[in-house]
Order: structure tokens, then sequence, then C-alpha cells
């Protein structure tokens, strides 16, 4: 066969070759095998030597074309396949838009932490601060500054977790109102304040005892503060937590911090104080402690008590989330059981 014939033949057998690969390996395969320096075409070119000079460039010539031809095909398969493979992989990662989705579980705050923002939001609108403070707290803020020298017998009413002998696990958030009074500046103006937070006593949990709950605690110091401001405050408090109709009621009662002190009642929100289940047929729910501070709390801030004076006040967001859902065991919203959580769902 003449090298026009081999050629010729050459270039059927890989064109069709070519047509026929199904993937791009195959294609590169093809193309080293047929136009590598090992391949036919070069050998085609290094054979002309033999010829006679007059036909070397018209076999040249047709060999160089013979090689586009089949380059330019080699081209335009591996284009076709990578534009089939893209397609294939499209479709099957295709997406149907239109199945219904995975619901997602929605969360809410805690139940305790929505009766903590709703107070928070009431004070804040009076324009009271909220203050953070520590809850591993030192003897001097929690018992000292609080009226409750290391002798007093109010400090076996509250069983302490001690760190060590000076350090403990807050019984209360007045330490934090003690660290502020402490840095508040009266020429500033006065101090109205709240805080809440989590705090320590060392109970036996049981139904009605944690021996980790929480407190929110308030505090007005300023000139010429008197009852009828706690008392108007707390009205407010009662009735923003529990009903426009609600009333409250103050009961000669005995804190070290204050003096005098009370115990506040709120009129029964389940039957307006007429006497049911929920308020034992009283008619009234004893929801706070509060009382005037006593001049001792103000002079260990160093405030004159001659000049200034407050009060303050105590409450439970536990007791009152236990009224508000009738909650009948503490240790429900410490147990964090997502069946008694989502109750608590703030959605519409
Ligand atoms: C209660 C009683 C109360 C206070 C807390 C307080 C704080 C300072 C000064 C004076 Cl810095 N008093 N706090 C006052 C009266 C009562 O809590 O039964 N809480 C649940």
């Amino acid at each position: 066969m003449n090298l026009k014939d081999k050629l010729e033949q050459l270039k059927e057998n890989s064109l069709s070759e070519i047509k026929s690969a199904s993937d791009t390996k195959k294609i590169n395969d093809i193309r080293v095998h047929v136009l590598g320096k090992k391949g036919p075409i070069t050998e085609v070119l290094r054979g002309m030597r033999d010829l006679p000079a007059d036909e070397r460039p018209k076999v040249g010539s047709f060999a160089n074309k013979v090689r586009d031809e089949i380059s330019e095909a080699i081209t335009q398969r591996r284009d076709e396949l990578e534009i089939a493979k893209t397609a294939d992989k499209l479709e099957q990662e295709k997406i149907d838009v239109t199945l219904p989705g995975v619901p997602v579980k929605q969360g809410q705050p805690h139940v305790l932490e929505q009766v903590i923002d709703q107070i928070e939001k009431l004070f804040l609108g009076m324009g009271y601060q909220v203050v953070d403070g520590p809850e591993v707290e030192e003897d001097h803020y929690n018992f000292e500054m609080l009226n409750l020298p290391k002798d007093h017998p109010a400090r076996d009413m509250q069983d302490t977790f001690y760190i060590t002998n000076s350090i403990l696990m807050r019984t209360q958030t007045s330490p934090v109102q003690a660290r502020t009074m402490e840095k508040h500046d009266f020429s500033q103006g006065p101090l109205k304040m709240i805080s809440p937070g989590k705090v320590y006593r060392r109970d036996t949990d049981d139904a009605t005892h944690s021996h980790q709950f929480h407190q929110v605690e308030g505090l007005v110091i300023d000139k010429h503060i008197t009852m009828a401001d706690l008392k108007g405050t707390l009205q407010q408090l009662a009735k923003n937590l529990f009903g426009e109709e609600r009333e409250i009621r103050m009961r000669p009662s005995y804190f070290p911090f204050t003096e005098p002190s009370a115990e506040v009642d709120v009129s029964c929100f389940k039957c307006g104080g007429k006497g049911c289940a929920v308020c034992k047929y009283t008619g009234w729910i004893e929801t706070l402690g509060a009382g005037m501070v006593h001049p001792n709390v103000l002079k260990m801030a160093g405030i004159d008590p001659e000049i200034y004076g407050g009060f303050a006040f105590g409450l439970g967001p536990d007791r009152f989330a236990m009224l508000k859902y009738g909650v009948n065991d503490i240790r429900e919203f410490y147990l964090n059981d997502v069946r008694f959580l989502e109750q608590f769902s703030q959605k519409g």
C-alpha cells in the first residue's frame, strides 16, 4: 500500500474510533496513540525519506492535512463529551423545588426568661437600669452590707453554699444592689435599678424547693422617697404581671435589710378575690417581700441616711411562673424537658 492510501486508511480508522469514544480518557488515549511521537503519522512523515524528492511535498502536505483533521475531530469529540457530562451531572443533581420542606422546630426563650423579660421591660419603661453581677460572691456583699453581720440570727434563715470562709454562692441578688449603691454618684440623679438573676440555697430539692432558683430585686434611692412610692410601684408590677384589675395589700413583716418591712399580696388573678383553690380561699396571693431600705444598709454603702432614703423589693420569677401557669413542681423549670418547655411558645 502506498503512503497516501495508508494515510487515508489511518484517517478513516481514527475518525471512526474517535466518533465512538465514550469518555475523555479514551479520547486522550487516541490522541497519544495516533498523533504521538511513536504514532503512525510520525512514522509516515519519517518514511518520506525514501520517496522521490518531487513526491515529498504532496505526501507531506496530505499527511499534515490528515493530522489536522484527526486533531480537529479529537477536539470536537472531547467538547461533545464534556457537554454531555455536565448535562448528565445537572440531571442527576436536579432538585425538586416543589417538594414540601422538612419543618424546622422553632424554639423560644425559657418560661422563666419570659417572666424576667416582662419585668425588665416594665421597669426599663419606668427609667430603671437592669444590672448584672457575680453569682460567686463575697460574704461582704451578700450578707455584711445588707445588715446581716456574722453573728446575726437571720443568717441562719438561709442555708448557704460556701466556697471558702468568705466566698459563697449568692443567696439573693441584693449583693448586685450593694455593689451598685456603693459606686453610685448621686450628683448624677437617683438610683433606680433591678437585678434579675440566679440565686442559690442549700435546700433539698422538692416540689417547692430548688437549690438554684431566680430572683428579681428592685431598689430606688433618692431624697424624699416614701412608702407610697413603693406601694405605687408594686401596684404597677402586680397589674402588669397579673392583669389590670389586680389590687395589692401590704402586711407588716421583717427583713434585716429593710425597716419597715412588708409582705405583699396580690388579689387573686383566678377568682378576682372571691376565693378559690389558687388563693386557698383567701382572695389574696403572697407574691413579694419589700420595705424601706434600712439606714444601716445605706450607711454601709457610704450613703447618708439623713439625706437619702429608698425602697427595695424582692420577688421570685419561679413562683410567679408557677402561679401564672399552674405549674405545681418548681423542678420542672430545671429539668429542661422539651415537652414541658414548648408549652410556653410565644408564637401567636
Ligand atoms: C423576698 C424578700 C426582699 C429586698 C429584698 C433589698 C436590697 C437592698 C436593700 C434593701 Cl440592696 N433591700 N432587697 C428587700 C426586701 C425584700 O426580698 O421575699 N424575696 C423573694
